[in-house]
C-alpha cells in the first residue's frame, strides 16, 4: 500500500505546484561557450557527440548513466567503504538491498551492466540459440550475439511507432514469442529478454498484465524470463499509475512483484541506483548461480566485490532504498514529463507517450528531407550542440550497427535524438532552456543537410564513429 507521506506539500493539498523531495547542497559551476568554440569542438568531434568533451558541453543530457547526483547519505556511506578484498561488509549491505527491494535470491556486484550482460550471455546461451526480447539494446544484444545467441525482437508493433499513444509499449506481443518457440522448439531459446522500460523504444514500460502472460507462456515451454532491470523502478511507477488495480500500491512493492515473476535481472546500476558506477546480477536458480560465481572472478573480479570499490557498493546500497520511493520516482518522471509538455505543446515531433528516462526526438518527422543514410537523428543531435551546447544522444541507425551476416546496415524503423535526463541533476530552469534550444533547431530543420559516415569501429560503431557533413 502506499505510504502517503512521500506526497510533497503541494501534492497534500490538491495544489498545481509541486516540487521535488530534496534541496541542493553543492553545485558544480557550467561553461559556456560561443557558436564558433562550439563550431570548432564538435568538427574535431566527427560531429558525434559521445566524441566531445565534457568541458564542451553546457548542459550534458547524452545519458542518465552514471550521471545522478548522489544524496549527502550516499556520499556518506562512500566514507564507510570496507576495502577488503574479500567479504567486504558493503557487499552484505548490498546483496541486502537487492534482496529486499529485487527479491531475488542469488547477487553478485558486477563494474556495470555490461559486465552483468557479458557473464548471463555466457552461462545462459549457447551456440544457435535464439534470444527473444522487448526490443534490442546495443550492449545486450551484442553480448547475446558474442555468445553464440542470435536475439529475435517480440515487442509489440506500436513499440515501433513513434506516434503510437499505447500505454505499455514495451510489451512483449506473445503471438510473436509462441510463433518463434512452434518453429524453432522452445529448446533453442535460451531465455527471454525482457527489460523494463525499454530503452530504444523511448523509455516504455511493460505491464504486470503482460509480464503474467508471459510468465505463463513461458511455464507452458520451460523457459526463463531473465530482465534488464536497468529502469524497473521507473517501470514500476507506470505500472501504479496506469494499469487499472495498481494504484494502491506503493511503487516499491510493485518492483518487488514485478521481479518475482521473473528467473533473475541484470542491473547498469549506474541509472535506478543512482550510482556513477557500478552493476549487479542477480538469480534464483543455484546451479546457474554457481557457473555465474565462477565466471565473475574471471571476468571482473572476486564474487563479493566484482570489480567495484567496497564503497561504490555501500553508495548503491544506499542508493536502492532511495530509489524506490515513491517522491523520489515521481519528481524524476515528473521533470522528464515537464520537458516533454513543454516540446508538445510546441509541436515538436516526440516519442509519445513521453517514457521514464529521456524525451527522444523524432529525427524522421523533424527532418524528413534526409534518408536515413544521412544520419538524421545524428544530425540533429550536431544540430542541437551547435545551437546551444546541449549534448544529447544518437539512437537510430548509427546506434543499431550492421548485420554480421550481411553486413549492410540495420535500418531500424525509430530514428531518434534522445535528450536524457540525469536523476536529481538539472533544474526545471535547465529544462527550459533545453526546450527553447529545441525549438531554434526544430525552426531552422530545412537547412540541414544530413551527415555522412568517414569511420566506424567493429563494435558498438556509435560509440566512436566519426562523420562529414553534406552539402547537398
Ligand atoms: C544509456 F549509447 N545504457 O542508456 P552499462 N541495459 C540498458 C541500458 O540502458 C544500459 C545497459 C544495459 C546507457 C549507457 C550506454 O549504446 C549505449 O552500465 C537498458 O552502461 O554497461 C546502458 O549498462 C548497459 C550508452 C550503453 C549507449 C550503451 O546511456
Amino acid at each position: 500500500m502506499t505510504d502517503p507521506y512521500p506526497l510533497t506539500m503541494g501534492q497534500q493539498f490538491g495544489r498545481r505546484s509541486w516540487a521535488e523531495p530534496w534541496k541542493i547542497k553543492m553545485v558544480e559551476p557550467l561553461r559556456m561557450t560561443s557558436r564558433g568554440e562550439r563550431e570548432r569542438a564538435i568538427a574535431e568531434a566527427g560531429y558525434n557527440t559521445f566524441l566531445l568533451k565534457s568541458e564542451d558541453v553546457y548542459i550534458d543530457l547524452l545519458t542518465d548513466s552514471g550521471t545522478s547526483a548522489m544524496s549527502d547519505r550516499q556520499w556518506a556511506g562512500m566514507m564507510l567503504g570496507d576495502e577488503a578484498y574479500a567479504g567486504s561488509r558493503n557487499f552484505y549491505n548490498l546483496e541486502d538491498a537487492v534482496r529486499m527491494h529485487y527479491g531475488y535470491k542469488h547477487v553478485l556486484p558486477t563494474h556495470q551492466g555490461r559486465g552483468a550482460e557479458h557473464l548471463i550471455s555466457r552461462a545462459a546461451i549457447k551456440q544457435g540459440q535464439y534470444i527473444p526480447g522487448n526490443m534490442y539494446f546495443t550492449t545486450t544484444r551484442l553480448h547475446q550475439e558474442l555468445a553464440g545467441g542470435v536475439f529475435v525482437d517480440v515487442i509489440v508493433d506500436e513499440a515501433h511507432d513513434p506516434a503510437s499513444r499505447h500505454p505499455f509499449k514495451g510489451d512483449v506481443d506473445l503471438n510473436k514469442l509462441e510463433a518463434l518457440v512452434k518453429r524453432e522448439g522452445a529448446e533453442r531459446i535460451a531465455y527471454v529478454s525482457l527489460a523494463g522500460t525499454v530503452n530504444m523504444a523511448g523509455g516504455q514500460p511493460v505491464s504486470m498484465a503482460n509480464l503474467r502472460a508471459l510468465r505463463a507462456l513461458c511455464d507452458r515451454h520451460g523457459i526463463k524470463i531473465y530482465l534488464d532491470a536497468t529502469r524497473m523502478v521507473e517501470n514500476a511507477f507506470f505500472i501504479q499509475e496506469r494499469e487499472p488495480g495498481w494504484a494502491d500500491w506503493s511503487v516499491a512493492a510493485i518492483l518487488k512483484e514485478f521481479c518475482n515473476c521473473t528467473d533473475g535481472a541484470w542491473m547498469s546500476a549506474k541509472k535506478d541506483n543512482l550510482v556513477n558506477i557500478g552493476g549487479w546480477l542477480a538469480v534464483n536458480d543455484d546451479e546457474l548461480f554457481e557457473e555465474l560465481r565462477n565466471l565473475v572472478v574471471v571476468y571482473e573480479g572476486l564474487h563479493t566485490y566484482g570489480g567495484l570499490a567496497g564503497r561504490d557498493m555501500e553508495a548503491m546500497a544506499i542508493g536502492i532504498a532511495e530509489s524506490v520511493r515513491d517522491d523520489h520516482i515521481r519528481a524524476r518522471i515528473g521533470q522528464v514529463r515537464y520537458l516533454g509538455e513543454l516540446l508538445t505543446d510546441w509541436n515538436i515531433p516526440i516519442v509519445q507517450p513521453v517514457g521514464g528516462h529521456a524525451i527522444f526526438l523524432d529525427a524522421r518527422r523533424f527532418y524528413p528531407q534526409l534518408a536515413q543514410v544521412k544520419f538524421p537523428a545524428q544530425t540533429l543531435a550536431a544540430e542541437l550542440y551547435l545551437d546551444s551546447g546541449i549534448r544529447s544522444m544518437e539512437r537510430g541507425i548509427a546506434s543499431a550497427g550492421r548485420d554480421p551476416k550481411t553486413g549492410d546496415h540495420y535500418y531500424p524503423k525509430l530514428e531518434l535524438t534522445r535528450l536524457t535526463i540525469p536523476r536529481r541533476v538539472y533544474t526545471q530552469a535547465h529544462m527550459d532552456v533545453v526546450a527553447e534550444s529545441v525549438k531554434a533547431v526544430h525552426d531552422a530543420r530545412e537547412q540541414a543537410r544530413g551527415l555522412e559516415i568517414v569511420y566506424e569501429p567493429k563494435y558498438l560503431r556509435f560509440f566512436q564513429a566519426r562523420f562529414r557533413r553534406l552539402q547537398d
